[in-house]
């Protein structure tokens, strides 16, 4: 038996955690509930993705990064030392365990992450730029978009429940699930801010799209341009984008050939106005727990090919309540934060400032310039002078 570093979490410079390398390895295992640390589970996934070679890598694409501020300390280095055994059982057994551990921890920096967020934290270091600099939203906004039964309001009740688990485990969920005989489900536009007392993250849930393209696609542009309220509170801009998606239908029209389904699905999702700067949606896949693993990662794969996007886009979030699907919520609000970030404006007067900068350093080099020219020019002619003198003694003499 050997001792060996395991991993490190650390805030990134771009505001991200990094997730240790067998987070990684179990995210890309996704769906999570089912793969946790299992490397067989991970090789069924791997047939599937010898296919996909298009997976973008793990890590967020560059944001404005957030400066080389003192990290806090839940996001400073950590370093855990766990035994690792020699033979190949063991290798297994212990990576299950290493898994289980860096997964604990990814889930512990992720809440905390969420919990201390306020609008602009993620922003700072791009180029000069600091969180002043930007158009903050006072609530930074999400969406949620998909089809009706797709499991929306069920999503909201699962991120507040992750929260609710440390403050109040007996609270009530919040959104009206539909289903039972009574319940119409979601009808209006409800706004939930989470952790529930947070004054700077929200999400809103939206009554399901229909089938009829055109006038989800009105509705949707409404939202995405004149910003969303909900009652009397005031409208705000949409930050990003969760488009919703059922994974036993999505397998269902796959395997019976329903075209129309899926097309009204890639449709929706390719709406522009449902992207924000070049980010499309993030797409939650419900229902993973009524599919197999090999389901599940089938689904996750065409929905790579369908609607053009990475892997690490799509989030398996089936209705279970553990451990697993609780990280793989907090994975998905974490992209989701990030990459609202990245997406912010720019104030006017920063850019002005910037281009006044810019002006008057072209100004200084063309002034420069001209000094070297008239520098040259006094030189010449002095030159020219005192040949002329020299030239007219001579003649003189
Ligand atoms: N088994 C399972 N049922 C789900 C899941 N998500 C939602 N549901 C159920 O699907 C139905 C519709 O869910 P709802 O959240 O109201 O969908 P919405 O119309 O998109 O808001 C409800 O009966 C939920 O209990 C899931 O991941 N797994
Ligand atoms: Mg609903």
């Amino acid at each position: 038996m050997q001792m060996s570093v395991l991993f490190t979490i650390s805030r990134n410079k771009d505001c991200s955690l990094t997730p240790p390398p067998s987070f990684l390895f179990f995210n890309l295992c996704r769906p999570q509930t089912t793969f946790q640390g299992n490397p067989k589970l991970c090789k069924i996934r791997g047939k599937f993705h010898g296919r996909q070679r298009r997976s973008h890598p793990t890590s967020i694409p560059s944001s404005p990064s957030c400066s080389s501020e003192i990290l806090p300390p839940e996001f400073a280095e950590y370093v855990a030392v766990l035994p690792v055994y020699d033979d190949e059982e063991s290798d297994e057994c212990s990576v299950y365990d290493h898994t289980k551990v860096d997964a604990r921890h990814f889930g512990r920096e992720a809440k905390e992450f969420i919990r201390r967020y306020e609008p602009g934290d993620c922003t700072e270091g791009a180029g000069d730029a600091k969180a002043g600099d930007y158009v903050l939203p006072e609530i930074t906004t999400l969406l949620l978009v998909g089809p009706r039964g797709a499991g929306k309001s069920t999503l909201v009740n699962q991120i507040t429940r992750v929260f609710d688990k440390d403050d109040e485990p007996s609270a009530p969920d919040r959104a009206q699930v539909s289903g039972s005989s009574k319940s119409k489900g979601t009808v209006f536009l409800r706004e939930y801010p989470f952790p529930r007392n947070s004054t700077a993250i929200c999400i809103y849930d939206t009554q399901s799209l229909s089938s009829n393209p055109q006038k989800n696609f009105k509705t949707l542009q409404k939202w995405m341009t004149k910003g969303i309220s909900h009652g009397e509170i005031a409208t705000g801009k949409v930050n990003i984008v969760i488009f919703v998606v059922d994974g036993v239908s999505i397998l269902q029209a796959i395997e019976s050939n329903t075209k129309d389904y899926i097309d009204i699905l890639r449709e929706t999702f390719m709406y522009p106005f449902l992207s924000i700067g070049d980010d499309k949606p993030v797409v939650v896949v419900t229902h993973g727990d009524r599919l197999s693993i090999l389901q599940r990662a089938r689904v996750q794969n065409e929905l790579v090919d369908l609607l053009g996007i990475p892997v690490q886009q799509i989030f398996d979030i089936p209705g279970s309540d553990d451990y697993q699907t609780d990280l793989a919520i907090l994975d998905m609000l974490r992209y989701c934060i990030q990459h609202a970030e990245q997406n912010l404006p720019i104030k006017l007067s920063y850019l002005l400032e910037v281009r006044g900068r810019e002006t008057s350093k072209i100004a200084a080099e063309q002034l420069m310039a001209l000094d070297a020219v008239i520098e040259a020019t006094i030189i010449f002619l002095g030159i020219a002078i005192l040949l002329l003198r020299f030239s007219d003694k001579l003649l003189q003499s």
